[in-house]
């Protein structure tokens, strides 16, 4: 009988059939085909199994990569291992996903290197699939963000949000504000280094994370979390607005409270907003927006819109409607976090990334439906599953604490469409977000997103109803990425819920 765990892949496949036995790795085995995908896979199998495959230089080999968009659906591909190996992708990325698949069916046993013989069909669940990083509070090197592409694409995450301002620092230069990388962007969080992309950095991300099938979706975060946009240009930001949690937490943590027009040290929320009634603003958000427009290749600009807790209600809504409407002026898809679905007159298309609970409390329900009722869409964060920067336990030394503790079942079991009161075809998919005010390093970053970045890999990938996409199946296929992530120093923390393997 064959196990329901059987074959060690995360996330699960549409379709597997277990084969039998494994097809030996061998050192003189040829790769046909497309060349980026094939490049990436011999690079792959040489990190891991120190074996370095040629690329075939004819039409002859043992692993045959190709496209045909009447094989597979988009993203999609089939893969087959017998005596040799085939992977067909229904595009580019359908191809990229299918080697990832092979290169987690390639083991070490007691008779070297081999690749597990199955055939499997394949195609995502959701069309999106996203991770964001915070390279606010804590900055993030060029070469640390591709190191977090390379290991989120492998798990099939096609979608990297960069929350890439914050009261704490702006990371990205703005040729029309040159003050904002200039003054507001050497500090983090606890006295922390900042930095900043220039936009040289910014694109050789972009292309990165291309090259990966990834977009990257930039996030402006207005107009709460603007301190850090007073320290360089003090007229478009109010003077802070301390609330009693704010105090409360800074006191409890010996933070710093925040004082305008200097950098902001601790990381406490809701206590700046730029200034709703001055039109300087909007000519701010106007080319800051354009600017972004030009770098992005992807559809969507993130105006952020979270916890803008001292900003007058009217206020807010005022500006979120103004805000959403020029990103549309300027020819991209508004996105934002569900407070901005409070605002009636958002633009049309406008989508709202929830990060509510799994149970909404008070008005986060209704205001992500506003989304849908204006024509847009949803992403799903819920915080207290999906959130990566929550602690695994208690006592765990990095994350925080306020939506919940996530073990790794915890982030495993839930369910998108079963959140909010919207319909199925309304969710565009998941994205899980690491915020970085704990997170000092990208091992520290790594250590939260690993596993558990893997169980909302699964709920975004993954058929619904599939027998084995269960936690007891998931935990063993879980356990099995040990390996990989080994090979690819990929800090994860090793939890205890998780029966990890060494080969
Ligand atoms: C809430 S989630 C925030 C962030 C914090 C995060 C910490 C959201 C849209 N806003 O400013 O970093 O909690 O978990």
């Amino acid at each position: 009988m064959v196990l329901p765990h059987s074959m060690p892949l995360v996330p699960l496949p549409v379709s597997v059939i277990v084969g039998d036995g494994r097809m030996p790795l061998s050192q003189t085995a040829r790769i046909v085909g497309d060349s980026a995908v094939a490049a990436h896979l011999i690079v792959a199998i040489a990190r891991r199994s120190g074996i370095r495959l040629a690329h075939s230089s004819d039409a002859t080999g043992e692993i045959l990569l190709r496209i045909d968009a009447e094989a597979a659906a988009p993203e999609g591909y089939t893969l087959t291992v017998a005596d040799s190996v085939e992977i067909v992708g229904g595009d580019e990325a359908g191809l990229f996903y299918g080697v990832q698949t092979l290169l987690q069916l390639l083991r070490e046993d007691d008779d070297g290197w081999a690749f597990l013989r199955a055939e499997i069909t394949d195609a995502p669940r959701f069309a999106r699939r996203g991770v964001m990083l915070d390279v606010t509070r804590h900055f993030f090197s060029v070469d640390e963000v591709k190191k977090f592409i390379d290991s989120t694409s492998a798990l099939k995450f096609n979608h990297l949000h960069l929350h890439l301002s914050d009261d704490q620092g702006w990371r990205i230069h703005i040729d029309s504000w040159p003050k904002l990388t200039e003054l507001a962007s050497s500090t983090a969080s606890l006295g922390a280094p900042g930095g900043f992309y220039s936009k040289d950095d910014y694109r050789e991300i972009v292309a990165y994370a291309a090259e990966h099938h990834m977009l990257v979706i930039p996030e402006i975060d207005l107009p709460g979390h603007t301190h850090a946009i007073g320290v360089a240009y003090p007229e478009l930001v109010e003077d802070p607005v301390m609330n009693d949690s704010l105090l409360a937490e800074s006191e409890r943590l010996g933070q710093p409270l925040p004082v305008a027009g200097e950098p902001y040290l601790g990381w406490g929320v809701g206590h700046s907003s730029v200034r709703i009634h001055e039109e300087r603003t909007y000519d701010f958000v106007r080319d800051v927006v354009r600017e972004l427009a030009e770098l992005t290749p992807g559809p969507y600009i993130h105006i952020g819109g979270d916890e803008s807790l001292g900003t007058p209600q009217a206020d807010f809504d005022l500006f979120v409607e103004r805000a959403t409407a020029i990103v549309v002026d300027e020819g991209k898809i508004p996105l934002a976090w569900h407070e901005v679905g409070a605002a009636k007159d958002i633009a049309e298309g406008t989508v709202g990334q929830y990060w509510g609970k799994t149970t909404p409390e008070g008005t986060h329900a209704a205001e992500a439906a506003h989304f849908v009722e204006r024509g847009g869409s949803l992403i799903m964060s819920a915080a207290d599953v999906a959130y990566l920067d929550m602690k695994y336990t208690a006592d765990y030394p990095l994350g925080l604490t306020w939506a919940a503790i996530i073990d790794v079942r915890a982030a495993y079991e839930w369910e998108p469409t079963e959140v909010l009161d919207v319909p199925d075809t309304a969710i565009l998919g998941v994205e899980a977000p690491l915020w970085s005010e704990t997170t000092r390093t990208i091992d520290e970053v790594e250590r939260l997103v690993f596993p558990r970045a893997a169980a909302q890999a699964e709920v975004a990938w993954s058929p619904r109803t599939a027998p084995e996409r269960a936690w007891e199946s998931f935990r063993v296929r879980l356990g099995s990425m040990a390996p990989l992530w080994k090979a690819e120093h990929v800090d994860f923390h090793p939890a205890d819920e998780i029966p990890w393997s060494t080969r």
